[in-house]
């Protein structure tokens, strides 16, 4: 199989540390794609023209780091998403929060980064509001995943390593000491040290 990944996504970060963490290197080759250019490898396997996707070699490719995710998690044991009962929707519900933090931090970097004369202040609000809220939320729930290493955690962490890479003027760690205290034990995971995004 094949990840086509871009070293700068936090979409493409989560597949290639359950990669490593779930010891799938051999079976997974990383190729990077730019999703700008388009290149034909990348839209055979995604036709949404974005990044991670999976190709597969007897199986349509896969595509969205959640469903990526799911499906890499089937590959070797331990699972990092309990089967089934409250654990499960605590799990998913981080993932998606998660995504959800990434998307909004996405959406500000495209934002902030239009000509001055095309910026929408309207936009940008509202995604460092969202950001903020989310931070909260997640403060608040700490003390449900601090020490767990599932999809969920997973997500968190590296949303929280993408507003360092995209957004550090958030300070996101002022006022949320057990967020930060989270972040700083996935930080020193060898996979996480590895999937450390170029220096913007
Ligand atoms: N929901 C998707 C989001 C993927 C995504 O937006 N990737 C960005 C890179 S961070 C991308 O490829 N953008 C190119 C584009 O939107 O054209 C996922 O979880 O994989």
């Amino acid at each position: 199989m094949r990840l086509l990944y871009s070293p700068t996504s936090p979409y493409s970060r989560k597949c290639r540390i359950l990669i490593r963490e779930k010891g799938l290197q051999s079976r997974v080759e990383e190729v990077a794609a730019h999703p700008f250019d388009d290149s034909p490898d990348l839209l055979a396997a995604n036709p949404l023209g974005k990044v991670p996707a999976l190709a597969r070699n007897d199986a349509p490719a896969m595509v969205d780091s959640r469903l990526i995710c799911e499906y890499l998690d089937t590959l070797s044991e331990p699972r990092w998403t309990p089967a089934s009962g409250p654990a499960r929707w605590r799990v998913l519900r981080l993932v998606a929060l998660a995504d959800g933090l990434m998307d909004l931090t996405v959406g500000r970097r495209i934002e902030t980064s239009r000509d001055a004369k095309l910026r929408y202040d309207f936009w940008i609000g509202r995604q460092e509001r969202g950001i903020a809220r989310a931070l909260d939320e997640l403060e608040g729930d700490s003390g449900a995943f601090a020490n767990a290493t599932d999809l969920g955690s997973l997500g968190v962490a590296v949303a929280l390593g993408y507003l360092d890479f995209r957004y550090p003027e958030s300070a996101w760690r002022d006022g949320r000491e057990a967020l930060a205290g989270f972040f700083e034990r996935w930080r020193v995971r060898p996979s996480f040290q590895e999937t450390e995004p170029p220096a913007a």
